[in-house]
């Protein structure tokens, strides 16, 4: 039996939308931040970063969400191409330039602070969204060349579920915010979100934590 550690409108969401996408059982453990779970050394021994998700497992407690459902699909054999699969190669190549680019990169936009003092923000803002433009550019222009299915609008995938809810932060504070990037610059990646959004995983996790009819693609918080 898996328990999801989570709080609404984080990490933890996409994990909690890939295991009702899987139909496998789960315990959804709330997590009391107010309280300090997260501080706690027996959270710190499942995410010693003490973030969300912390995610256990009959094999142990994992964290970092990228890992979590590349765990997810292997051991269920679903959601992305099989480890003996020809389209295994451009999968891996494409999971692993979102986790460390889009992902990274978004999280300094959400807390530049963070990379160089309160005193750098605007420099570090202005860096990373160029970054930022870059990686989604180079990502859609790849999925309208190549049309993989691990990232398409007629089957579900997690890269689907998982640049769904990166595209969501991306656009959920509204043109004008710093962290604002329009989807429908991305022509290639919005019909495979709005496909995704509307999966009844999906649907259901953004009812549960009130994400919007439409989390992909017209986000509310
Ligand atoms: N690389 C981690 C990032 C996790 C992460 O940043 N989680 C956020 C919520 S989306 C968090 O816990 N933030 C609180 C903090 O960083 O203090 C992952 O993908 O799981």
């Amino acid at each position: 039996m898996y328990t999801i550690h989570y709080t609404p409108d984080t990490a933890s969401m996409v994990v909690r939308i890939v295991l009702t996408e899987l139909g496998v059982p789960a315990k959804h453990q709330l997590i009391d931040r107010e309280a300090g779970m997260l501080d706690t050394p027996a959270y710190r021994a499942m995410n010693p970063l003490g973030q969300v998700p912390a995610f256990e497992t009959p094999d142990g407690p994992m964290f970092e969400t990228a890992a979590i459902l590349l765990y997810l699909a292997d051991k269920h054999n679903a959601l992305a191409p099989a480890v003996t699969s020809a389209q295994r190669a451009a999968f891996l190549k494409w999971y692993f330039f979102i986790s460390f680019n889009i992902h990274p990169t978004l999280m300094q936009l959400f807390y530049p602070e963070r990379v160089a003092g309160a005193d750098h923000v605007a420099p570090v803002v202005a860096a990373a969204r160029e970054r930022m433009a870059t990686y989604l550019s180079i990502f859609d222009a790849m999925v309208a060349a190549e049309k993989p299915n691990w990232f398409s609008p007629n089957e579900p995938s997690i890269m689907g579920h998982c640049i769904g809810m990166l595209m969501r932060w991306l656009a959920v504070y509204g043109p004008g915010h710093h962290t604002y990037f329009d989807l429908r610059d991305y022509r290639a990646i919005g019909p495979v979100l709005a496909m995704h959004e509307m999966r009844p995983a999906a649907q259901k996790i953004a009812q549960f934590e009130e994400l919007g009819a439409m989390p992909y693609t017209n986000p509310v918080s």
